[in-house]
C-alpha cells in the first residue's frame, strides 16, 4: 500500500481524502494556492506545497507544478477529488508516465466517457438503453434538423465536450431548433474548444437516478445502489437521497446494467453511471469518472467508505466484499450547503466566518472546512460542506434533516440553509412525486414569495 499520497484538491473534497488517508496509516501531501494559505486541508495534512496563484488556471491545474510538488515530497499516489483535474485525461497519463499512481481509471477510460457522443456510441454497441437521438456525434445542423424530425420535439442539443448541463440547450418546436442549436454550438466552443455536438429527445418530467460502482483491477464490478439528484438548480444538485424510491426490482435491473455499462469499457475504481427515470423506463445519459460530491448517502447506506476503496484499488488490492454482500440500509439525505445569496439569484457570498455550530448526534455527519474565523476566498466555487443525514426511514431521515439544519449556525456569509429548509418542508418533496422540474416549478415559495404556490 502507499505510504504518501499528495491530495490535488481543496475544500471540503480534500479535507475528506486527508481523514481517509489519516485513518489507513497513509501520510498526506495537501497543494494549496496562495489564496488558500489558511485553508483546514493545508492544516491537517502532514506536509503542504504551494503550486501557484489564487486563480485555478494558476494553481489546482498546474499540473507540472502539482506533479513537481508530488515528486519533491516523495508521494507515490495523487488523488483527484472532484472538479479540477480528476476527469482530464492527460493529467492522468502524465500521473502514470512519472510512476506516480493516479487514483482513477486509466487516462483512456477517462477520456472515451468525457467524450460524452462517444460514451454514447460505446453504450448503444454494448447493448446499454439510451435516450432515442443521434448515434453518436452530429455532422451538422442539416442532419441534426433531419433526425429531430424523426424523434419529434422536444429535444435536448448537447456538446460532446460538456457534461452535468453545460453546453446544452433544449428545442420545443421547429421555430426554436436553429437558435438553440447556434447556441449549444458556440457555447461549446468557447467553453471547450470543441463544438462536436449529439442530440437525445428530451426526457420531461424524469427523474435524475445514478448508480455508484466500484472496479478493481481484476474485472470484479459491484454496484454500491443508487442515489437520487433530481433536486437540482441550473444543472446544480442540491439534495440528494440514497436510496432513491425505486423497486427492489428495477434496482436490480438497472443495477446489473451500470455493471454491464462499467465492464465494456473495462472500468477501474468507482465511478457514476446517470440514468433518466421515467415511470419504469430508464437510459443512460452520462458517466462520471470521478468521485461524486454525493458520495456520502451511498456511504450510509451501505457502510462503505468508498474514498477508502479508491485507494486500496489504485494499490492494486481486489474488492473485499461482492455483490450479494451489499445490503441497502435505512435512509440517507445529503443538503449543500453553499455561501450565496438565494435572494439575489444566488449571488457567490464569500467572505468571513464569524461563527460556525455545527449540530451532531446519532447519524448526522458534516463534510466542510469551515472552521469560525475562516475567510472564504472569493476564486473558487461556493459550496462550503455537506450535512448527511442517515435514518431508518426516508421520513426519519427528513426530520432528522429539519432539526440538523435548524441548529445550524453558519454566520459571516450568506447561505443557502433557508432554501434547503423549505425543500424538506415541500409537501411533493416529502410525498417523493418531483422529478427534475422540482425547483423551477416550486421557485417562488422556496424563496419565500408565497403568492407564487
Ligand atoms: C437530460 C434530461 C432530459 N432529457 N437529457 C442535466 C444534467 C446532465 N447530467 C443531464 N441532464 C439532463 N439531461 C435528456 N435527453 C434532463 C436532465 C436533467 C435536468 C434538466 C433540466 C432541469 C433539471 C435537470 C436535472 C437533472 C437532469
Amino acid at each position: 500500500m502507499f505510504q504518501k499520497i499528495l491530495i490535488a484538491n481543496r475544500g471540503e473534497i480534500a479535507v475528506r481524502i486527508i481523514r481517509a488517508c489519516k485513518q489507513m496509516g497513509i501520510e498526506t501531501v495537501a497543494i494549496y494556492s496562495e489564496a488558500d494559505q489558511y485553508s483546514l486541508h493545508v492544516q491537517i495534512a502532514d506536509e503542504a506545497v504551494c503550486v501557484g496563484g489564487n486563480k485555478s488556471s494558476e494553481s489546482y491545474l498546474k499540473m507540472e507544478n502539482i506533479i513537481s510538488a508530488a515528486i519533491s515530497k516523495g508521494a507515490e499516489a495523487i488523488h483527484p477529488g472532484f472538479g479540477f483535474l480528476s476527469e482530464n485525461a492527460r493529467f492522468a497519463d502524465l500521473c502514470e508516465s512519472v510512476g506516480i499512481r493516479f487514483i482513477g481509471p486509466s487516462g483512456s477510460v477517462i477520456e472515451k466517457m468525457g467524450n460524452k457522443s462517444k460514451a454514447r456510441e460505446l453504450m448503444i454497441k454494448a447493448n446499454v438503453p439510451v435516450v432515442p437521438g443521434s448515434e453518436g456525434a452530429l455532422k451538422n445542423i442539416v442532419e441534426a434538423k433531419k433526425l429531430t424530425t424523426k424523434i419529434g420535439y422536444p429535444v435536448l442539443i448537447k456538446a460532446s465536450a460538456g457534461g452535468g448541463g453545460r453546453g446544452m440547450r433544449v428545442a420545443y418546436t421547429e421555430l426554436e431548433f436553429d437558435n438553440a442549436y447556434e447556441t449549444a454550438r458556440s457555447e461549446a466552443f468557447n467553453a471547450f474548444g470543441d463544438d462536436t455536438m449529439y442530440l437525445e429527445k428530451y426526457i420531461i418530467n424524469s427523474k435524475h437516478i445514478e448508480f455508484q460502482i466500484i472496479a478493481d483491477k481484476y474485472g470484479n464490478v459491484v454496484h454500491l445502489g443508487e442515489r437520487d439528484c433530481s433536486i437540482q438548480r441550473r444543472n446544480q444538485k442540491v439534495i440528494e437521497e440514497a436510496p432513491s424510491l425505486i423497486s427492489e426490482e428495477l434496482r436490480q435491473k438497472m443495477g446489473e446494467i451500470a455493471i454491464k455499462a462499467s465492464k465494456s469499457v473495462n472500468y477501474v475504481n468507482a465511478g457514476t453511471i446517470e440514468f433518466l427515470l421515467t415511470g419504469d423506463d430508464f437510459y443512460f445519459i452520462e458517466m462520471n469518472t470521478r468521485i461524486q460530491v454525493e458520495h456520502p448517502v451511498t456511504e450510509m447506506v451501505t457502510g462503505i467508505d468508498i474514498v477508502k476503496e479508491q485507494i486500496n484499488i489504485a494499490g492494486g488490492e481486489e474488492l473485499s466484499f461482492t455483490q450479494e454482500d451489499i445490503k441497502l440500509e435505512g435512509h440517507s439525505i445529503e443538503v449543500r450547503i453553499n455561501a450565496e445569496n438565494p435572494k439575489e439569484n444566488f449571488r457567490p457570498s464569500p467572505g468571513k466566518v464569524e461563527l460556525l455550530h455545527v449540530p451532531s448526534g446519532h447519524g448526522v455527519r458534516f463534510d466542510s472546512f469551515l472552521y469560525t474565523g475562516y475567510q472564504i476566498p472569493p476564486f473558487y466555487d461556493s459550496m462550503m460542506g455537506k450535512v448527511i443525514v442517515h435514518g431508518k426511514t426516508r421520513e426519519e431521515a427528513i426530520k432528522k434533516m429539519r432539526a440538523t439544519l435548524d441548529e445550524l449556525i453558519i454566520e459571516g456569509v450568506d447561505n443557502n440553509r433557508q432554501f434547503c429548509m423549505r425543500i424538506l418542508f415541500n409537501n411533493e418533496y416529502y410525498k417523493g412525486t418531483f422529478d427534475t422540474g422540482f425547483i423551477p416549478k416550486h421557485s417562488g415559495s422556496l424563496l419565500g414569495y408565497d403568492d407564487y404556490e
